[in-house]
């Protein structure tokens, strides 16, 4: 297919009978009013048989999901509509000032704006929660029911009962920010109101977040153009063709560096993902969640070779051995006492106990030992995918314990064993206010602190800024986010708790389509697009390019569909708070203001007119590469780390009180030390006699998340299918594109089969994100991960363990 598709004739209109169809989720809510509006889009062929000469003009706009990139769009319009979608043409093709081409799924925008999945007007649910079941309201009706609503949960049970849901459809904007969620403008109301529960922690990178900060005190990494002066990448779990595509993306950037610095690549991944697919020197399947496993028998070889960087070891980190090793741990508490079978264990975690374990034969591990012990410098690098399990906080610290042996970290053409770090473009946001709550909790726990959320403490549940939740969640705001349903885990669960609205009173849903969270709305307001209204799409980057985007309006607003800053001013006069809220400004005002105030810092940057007329401003950052922990390196005394001890903790003291301190359930392991743990629903949990095959999901390229999950021409070029080894299909008797059935104990999925060498076998693994269909017995029928997935946090970060996950396939 075309970059350009739709240009493509036959791909183009969107014709007005398709664009009433009902929604896709079963017709029920855009149709339950039974009222079409007007439209506000003409029809291609209108335009050109009335003779007039057609208005054209082209529009800088931008995608502002949450992909990992930001990509400018400019829309072509003709009489109001958008015809098509081209990008960046800025530029040229020598990385560093490179144009930041769109994907596919950016291209594809117009189609987002004319869904016929998009939201009209505002409505109110008439049936039970989460049915889909709503009449029409008018804007006066929706505001004044959530003020009342607002006002009464906030008397009945405090600011600690309105909680702002995770939600990332929007955090590429500037005024339409959806996340981190203290920067969106609900909370800017909501501050103005007393404040609410906030949630720490991301879907993203909850158990490395949290893993790392325990070793570093943070977690950066080299930026990827560093690879250009390294002799060996290897990548546990990454996969930037998928997840960071597009000129904003970092993959094109790594082919650039890789074809400079001639650096050997290995993929570790238990799929032969899009970033290997041939670009790489040597893949290496492992059985999901035992990273760690491999960690410390590469260690031993290491060690037993003499490969480590003992005098790095010594001056920069804590508890490798018994030289650094605090005096509250026990003698045998480092970390080479453990590897050597000489700590509380026994165990040596040799190659061959290592292979048992991850499925890579022993004299793989031995070799990929010398290999990484011998590269100077190596680039280790870890994606987010061996973390998003229940043991993702061992495997995080475990692979960046590697990098350290290795002395990597802090020099050029190293790496921390952290994702890529990358130069964004300082610009100043739109100031939300202070929250006056300072509870918060995991963003996983939501559903908990819906059923039992006075129960949660912190030594418990990880509850942060008090030592227990006062209230359970009553109030949610879910403003561009999919986690209500879609994207949370176990679908059925989380239908049932948010199915009785004793527990959870209200929820007010902000969107732009008939998602399966706005199915859960009591209130579901019709936002408007990017494409409606003007904004700034700020923090992009390309590794060491940073950006920023003009994201201009280049149409109306559609049907009803209003902004969320007019959302919110009009929510917050009904609640007392307009003028403190707005300050008299507009939008556009806003921009202007906040435009002015970033020019008073950076005076490099063009007026604001100029920068409309640009659509895109980009810089190189100053400092060339970025090097995480540079400084640190250079002088350890002067630049400590933001660890207790300023220095990188392979022992942890912290995690170590935590061990004693903290209520696990059974199972669950915290350790001062980065080590293998098995884990629930891991691959060797007794549970595999049921559910022998392990399910793991990836980012997938035919979406963002949800987002863009109901474009046809996108579903075409890139099926959701699940991956399956030909061992594991032929033992079931199944073939290539068969229709299966995907089930454990929380529900079932049936969806088309990919049988393919490319997935190791006892691994299963399905893009995550496909909209949520189930049918009158509750079996998804379009490959919804989350209706497979369990609500049971990970230990440390009470973070989402989505990718640990035991399941049977059948075929139908
Ligand atoms: N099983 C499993 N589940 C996962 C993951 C996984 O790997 N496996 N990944 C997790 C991760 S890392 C993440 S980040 C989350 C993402 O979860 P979410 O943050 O919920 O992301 P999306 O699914 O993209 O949902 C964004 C929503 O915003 C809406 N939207 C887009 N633009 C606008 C706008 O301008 N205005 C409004 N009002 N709405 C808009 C879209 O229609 C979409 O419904 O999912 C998590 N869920
Ligand atoms: N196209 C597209 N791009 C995206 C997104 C999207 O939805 N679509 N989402 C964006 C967001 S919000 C995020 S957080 C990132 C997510 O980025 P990641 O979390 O890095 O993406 P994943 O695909 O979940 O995982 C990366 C790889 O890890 C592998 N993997 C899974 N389990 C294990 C394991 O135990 N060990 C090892 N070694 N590998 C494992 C998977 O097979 C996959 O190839 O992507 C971003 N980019
Ligand atoms: S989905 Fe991501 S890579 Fe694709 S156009 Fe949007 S921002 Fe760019
Ligand atoms: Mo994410």
């Amino acid at each position: 297919m075309s970059l350009d598709d739709q240009k493509n004739p036959v791909l183009m209109p969107v014709s007005r009978r398709k664009f009433v169809q009902t929604s896709a989720l079963g017709g029920l809510a855009v149709a339950a009013g039974g009222v079409a509006l007007p439209f506000g889009v003409a029809n291609a062929d209108e335009t050109v048989s009335n003779g007039a000469a057609p208005e054209a003009k082209t529009v800088w706009s931008a995608c502002t999901v949450n992909c990992g990139s930001r990509c400018p769009l400019r829309m072509h319009v003709v009489n109001g509509e958008i015809k098509y979608v081209e990008t960046d043409n800025t530029g040229d093709d020598v990385y560093q000032d490179h144009q930041v081409r769109a994907c596919l799924r950016g291209r594809s925008m117009r189609r987002r704006v004319y869904n016929p999945d998009r939201l009209k007007y505002p409505m109110k649910r008439v049936g039970k929660r989460g049915e889909g079941k709503f009449k029409r309201i008018t804007w006066e009706e929706a505001y004044d029911e959530i003020a009342n609503n607002l006002k009464r949960i906030i008397k009945d049970y405090g600011n600690e009962a309105v909680y702002l849901q995770y939600a990332t459809g929007t955090l590429g904007g500037t005024v339409t920010r959806s996340w981190p969620p203290g920067t969106s403008l609900i909370a800017r109301l909501m501050n103005c109101c007393g404040g609410y529960l906030n949630h720490y922690n991301t879907y993203s990178t909850a158990q490395i977040t949290t893993g790392l900060s325990y070793t570093y005190g943070g977690g950066s990494g080299n930026s990827i153009s560093d690879i250009e002066n390294t002799k060996l990448v290897v990548m546990f779990g990454n996969n930037p063709a998928e997840t960071r595509m597009s000129g904003g993306g970092i993959t094109y950037l790594l082919e650039q560096a890789r074809e400079k610095s001639n650096a050997r690549m290995i993929v570790i991944d238990p799929r032969y993902c899009d970033t290997a697919a041939g670009r790489e020197d040597e893949w290496i399947p492992i059985t999901p969640g035992t990273d760690a496993a491999l960690v410390s028998a590469l260690a031993y070889v290491m060690i037993t070779e003499n490969l480590v960087d003992q005098p790095f070891l010594d001056k920069y980190c804590v508890g490798y051995d018994e030289k650094t090793l605090p005096a509250s741990a026990p003698s045998n508490g480092h970390y080479k006492a453990y590897i050597l079978g000489e700590g509380d264990d026994g165990i040596a975690k040799t190659p061959e106990w290592a292979s048992k374990i991850t499925a890579i034969p022993a004299d793989r591990i031995i070799k990929l030992a010398r290999e990484i012990g011998t590269a100077k410098p190596a680039y280790i690098c870890q994606g987010w995918g061996p973390q998003r399990h229940a043991n993702g906080e061992q495997v995080a610290r475990s692979i960046a314990v590697l990098a350290c042996l290795t002395g990597n970290v802090g020099i050029t053409g190293g790496n921390t064993g952290a994702r890529e770090g990358s130069y964004a473009i300082p610009f100043v946001r739109f100031p939300t206010l202070e929250n006056p709550v300072k509870d918060s909790i995991s963003f996983f726990l939501w559903t908990d602190a819906i059923m039992r959320g006075p129960e949660m403490t912190a030594t418990r549940d990880g509850v942060r800024g008090t030592d227990k939740l006062k209230q359970p969640i009553k109030f949610i705001w879910n403003y561009a986010g999919n986690s209500m349903l879609n994207q949370h885990s176990d679908i059925n669960k989380t239908l049932e708790i948010l199915g009785d609205d004793t527990k959870c009173e209200m929820v007010v849903v902000i969107e732009n389509h008939m998602t399966a969270s706005a199915r859960c709305a009591d209130i579901l307001l019709p936002d408007l697009t990017t494409s409606e209204q003007m904004d700034f799409c700020l923090d992009a980057s390309s590794g060491n390019m940073g950006y920023v985007i003009f994201a201009d309006k280049a149409v109306e607003p559609q049907f009803e569909c209003r902004s969320i800053y007019e959302m919110t001013s009009e929510i917050a006069k009904r609640m007392g708070v307009e003028s403190q809220f707005t300050e008299g400004r507009t939008q556009e005002e806003w921009l202007r203001h906040l435009y002015q105030q970033s020019c008073e810092k950076d005076p490099q940057l063009p007026t604001f007119e100029e920068f409309r007329k640009m659509g895109i401003i980009k810089r190189k950052d100053p400092a060339g590469h970025f090097i995480a922990y540079k400084s640190f390196r250079d002088d350890p005394q002067a630049n400590p780390l933001g660890t207790p001890s300023g220095k990188i903790e392979i022992y942890s003291e912290r995690l170590a009180e935590m061990a004693k301190t903290w209520e696990l359930p059974k199972g669950d392991v915290i350790s001062p030390l980065p080590i293998h743990v098995s884990t629930f629903e891991g691959s060797d949990d007794p549970m595999r006699e049921n559910y022998p095959l392990q399910l793991i999901g990836f980012h997938y390229k035919a979406r963002c998340h949800s987002t863009y999950g109901n474009i046809d021409v996108l579903k075409a070029a890139a099926r959701q299918e699940v991956w399956m080894n030909p061992i594991d299909a032929q033992k079931r008797g199944i073939k290539n594109g068969d229709m299966i059935r995907m089930f454990n104990d929380r529900g079932e999925t049936q969806i088309n089969v990919k049988v393919t060498p490319r997935m190791m076998p006892g691994v299963v693994a399905l893009g995550e994100g496909a909209w949520y269909t189930p049918d009158s017995k509750g079996v998804d029928h379009a490959g919804s991960i989350n209706v497979l997935t369990t609500l049971r946090p990970s230990p440390l970060a009470k973070g989402n363990p989505q990718h640990t996950n035991l399941v049977e396939v059948a075929k139908v």
